[in-house]
């Protein structure tokens, strides 16, 4: 059967892929005692400062952190510093100033981006790109405004295809790039760290390239106005018609509905306002009383999967954001629930069977992510209560001698020696916001987070609307 053997395709690329001022918040509103909240607060701030002191200590220069074996990792032949550009907006956040300065001054004075390295331009984009503008949009060096435009050019070339759907590697020193076959959230995330770079620069090509790739997603879709999962960069044919909101779709609609709240472009919010009905009527799926958002063929409608993915979790912060907060808080508690059902989460699981389908846990954010955004936008204690529960959990099953570690099984608790650099971007990050009402200027009223947690504040975007529409 064509879906199935589709849903096998996904899920292998998906293993691929995964390796302004606020109002007050009274302590009260957050369900803790203001005393309890900042305790919390400052051992996720001294468990980030363990953890950033054993990155340097075993992995400095390099790009990954490997927690057990204190060594190091890099995802190329040659390190480009990810772990470090991808902490730098958390260890300012959290008053970290000589930590960030150090990292600043590496990447002004050490870094190059001329190397001879074939790179995944969906994860270097999240993690390099909009590491660097979050950089220079706190520090205001423009030197690092050049690396990032640098290192932008050095993508760019990427998105020469026929569809504008750039392919799926890229070499940063030749600009060659390879890969044909990408997935949806490969294929058109791009609208949010490009369109800060275009406001940054001045340079529009940036946002209309992360905008061309969009488009040229969304004009495929289906009369349903669904779109499949897996797309041809070249022919822009569907190699698979499963229609979801998973991983390897994921931030194809985050950038829609954040690219619209920062840069207030239109035709992003009509590509949202027409996705977001036809999610809830073809995906959505309500099983033994729980909402989730299931996979489905993208022509006929029909359900072809339960199966999910830990990045899913994302969703109700989405819902939210786009002031559906009854729904968002109903789905927020299905995560929940799957997370206390292990006390983390796998990376795939079917909820019909009930059964992991890939059982490592990556230290991954997204649980922690939309119970901060519900935590905000409702001021319903329950949300900060969450994640102080799954901060608990982490420290129970992922807290190293020097810092902290994936797990192989959820099941087992079987740790592995990796810790992703997301883990500094986002996880630390949104556990701390969500223990620290009070900071000012960082929260989600005054700004919009990529899709890497890196803050853009909405103050320095209000000319933007001149660009690339
Ligand atoms: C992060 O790298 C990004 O949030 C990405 O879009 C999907 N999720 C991972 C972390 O789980």
């Amino acid at each position: 059967m064509q879906p199935i053997r589709f849903s096998i395709l996904g899920l292998i690329l998906i293993l691929f892929v995964l390796c302004g001022e606020q109002a007050p918040i009274e302590s009260s509103t957050t369900g803790l005692e203001s005393t309890e909240l900042s305790a919390l607060a400052d051992e996720v701030r001294s468990e980030t400062l363990r953890s950033w002191k054993a990155y340097k200590t075993y992995a400095w220069g390099h790009d990954v952190l490997a927690p057990i074996s204190r060594t190091h990792r890099d995802w190329y032949s040659e390190p480009l510093y990810i772990s470090p550009i991808d902490a730098y907006s958390t260890l300012v956040l959290m008053g970290f100033d000589e930590e960030a300065s150090e990292v600043e001054r590496y990447v002004v004075d050490s870094l190059s981006f001329d190397k001879d390295v074939d790179v995944k331009i969906f994860e270097v984009n999240i993690r390099i790109l909009g590491g660097l503008l979050s950089m220079y949009s706190h520090c205001k060096n423009p030197q690092v405004l050049d690396k990032a435009r640098d290192f932008a050019d050095r993508m760019l070339p990427a998105f020469n295809t026929p569809t504008g759907i750039p392919r799926y590697w890229v070499n940063l020193q030749t600009g060659e790039s390879r890969g044909d076959t990408v997935n949806v959230a490969e294929a058109a995330s791009y609208t949010f760290e490009l369109g800060v770079l275009s406001h940054f620069t001045g340079d529009a090509k940036y946002y209309e390239t992360g905008k061309r790739a969009t488009r040229a997603v969304f004009n495929r879709r289906s009369d349903l106005n669904l779109i499949g999962e897996i797309i041809d960069v070249s022919t822009g044919g569907w190699v698979s018609t499963q229609s979801h909101i998973c991983a390897g779709v994921d931030s194809y609609y985050e950038y829609l509905l954040k690219s619209w709240v920062l840069f207030q472009d239109e035709e992003l919010k009509e590509i949202w306002d027409v996705s977001l009905p036809v999610i809830h009527q073809y995906l959505a799926d309500e099983y033994e009383g729980q909402l989730w958002y299931g996979r489905s063929d993208m022509h006929t409608g029909e359900h072809v999967s339960s199966m999910v993915t830990l990045y899913d979790a994302f969703f109700p912060a989405m819902l939210a954001l786009s002031s559906d907060t009854a729904r968002a808080v109903r789905l927020q508690s299905t995560w929940a629930s799957l997370w206390n059902k292990y006390g983390l989460e796998p990376m795939v699981y079917d909820y019909r069977t009930g059964e992991p389908g890939y059982p490592v846990y990556d230290l991954n954010p997204e649980i922690m992510e939309s119970a901060y955004y519900l935590s905000r936008i409702t001021g319903d204690p329950q949300f900060v209560e969450m994640n102080k529960g799954f901060w608990e959990d982490l420290k129970t099953h992922c807290r190293t001698d020097v810092a902290f570690a994936s797990v192989e099984n959820v099941a087992t608790m079987e740790p592995r020696d990796y810790m992703p650099t997301f883990f500094f971007a986002e996880t630390l990050k949104y556990l701390y916001l969500t223990f620290s009402p009070n900071l000012q200027g960082v929260h989600l009223e005054d700004c919009v987070f990529t899709t890497e947690a890196h803050p853009f504040r909405k103050v320095d975007f209000t000319e933007f609307n001149v660009l690339g529409q």
